[in-house]
């Protein structure tokens, strides 16, 4: 299957995050556990410029441990401040914090010495679905806005209080998903960055398993049982529908409530943690 969409306003939406990140001290760069490499858009450089980012490997719960300590170690090598997170996790605000204070550790210390209590401003930013709302509303808790919008002046953007010394922007930053390459683009599809009204749900369905029995076929087979290892990949498909129940009264595959019923199962960690990346 081909996926194909163009996110319309990509150049006003770039210059509006490029002038949100000029208001910032720090950035936080949600990506997907399970997709950190595919749900990486390249052109971050340029809207973050040359303020610091704390990179959030977030949905860990639906990660690989193994492969996500692996990219942690890999961020981490190229000099970049990175954690792992489960944003409904209760200690999701303290892990985040505890991040960025590690970044600005430099910037605080200095203030510190000279008895500046900053506020430090942060900008949450990412591609659709990656939990950039959750990590606002996990640190936004019970927390105050703090500059809101004047009647009269142009509207200003909304900053919430989130610790003592920093201030979080109330809306994230949305990133379009790279689409140029198209194994990226169906991994950006099965974890829910690209909306699913654009997508031949039909067809992905199939496409999804037949990714996953080529790299966790361990993991299919236990979800969904054994298969014959000479069949083509469409039998087998259909044998999975069948046994789902994902069948029409005149006894005709429903290929729609099959899609969906893959995708959820996937995307709701009901096959497993998986990587795709
Ligand atoms: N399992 C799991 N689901 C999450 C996590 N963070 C967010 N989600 C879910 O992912 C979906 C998208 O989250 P949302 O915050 O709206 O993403 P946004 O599009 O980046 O703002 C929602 O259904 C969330 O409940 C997480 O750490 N683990
Ligand atoms: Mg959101």
């Amino acid at each position: 299957m081909i996926i194909n969409w163009f996110p319309g306003h990509m150049k006003k939406t770039l210059e509006g995050m490029q002038k949100n990140a000029k208001l910032c001290d720090a950035i936080i760069y949600v990506l997907d556990a399970r997709v950190p490499i595919s749900s990486f858009n390249p052109k971050i450089d340029s809207i973050v410029g040359n303020k610091p980012v704390l990179y959030v490997l977030n949905k860990a719960d639906l990660a690989d441990d193994a492969k996500t300590s692996k990219y942690l170690n890999l961020l981490k090598s190229e000099g970049k401040t990175v954690i792992s997170l489960v944003s409904s996790g209760a200690s999701a605000k303290n892990k985040l914090l505890a991040g960025l204070s590690e970044l600005l550790a430099g910037k605080i210390e200095k203030n510190k010495a000279k008895q500046i209590n900053a506020i430090y401003k942060i900008m949450v930013i990412g591609v659709p679905n990656t939990g950039k709302s959750s990590i606002i509303n996990a640190m936004a808790s019970k927390s105050k806005t703090i500059t809101g919008n004047k009647a009269g002046v142009t509207k200003s953007v909304q900053w919430v209080k989130i610790a003592e010394n920093f201030a979080l922007l109330d809306t994230p930053g949305t990133l379009w998903p790279k689409l140029e390459d198209q194994e990226v683009a169906l991994k950006l599809a099965f974890v829910g960055s690209i909306k699913d009204d654009v997508l031949d749900i039909s067809e992905l369905g199939l496409e999804l398993i037949k990714f996953l029995i080529d790299r966790d076929a361990d993991k299919v087979r236990l979800r969904f049982g054994d298969w014959d290892k000479d069949g083509e990949i469409i039998e087998i498909y259909d044998g999975f529908c069948r046994k789902r129940g994902y069948i029409l009264r005149g006894g005709e595959i429903d290929y729609l409530r099959a899609g969906r019923g893959f995708l959820d199962d996937f995307r709701s960690g009901r096959i497993g943690k998986i990587t795709l990346d």
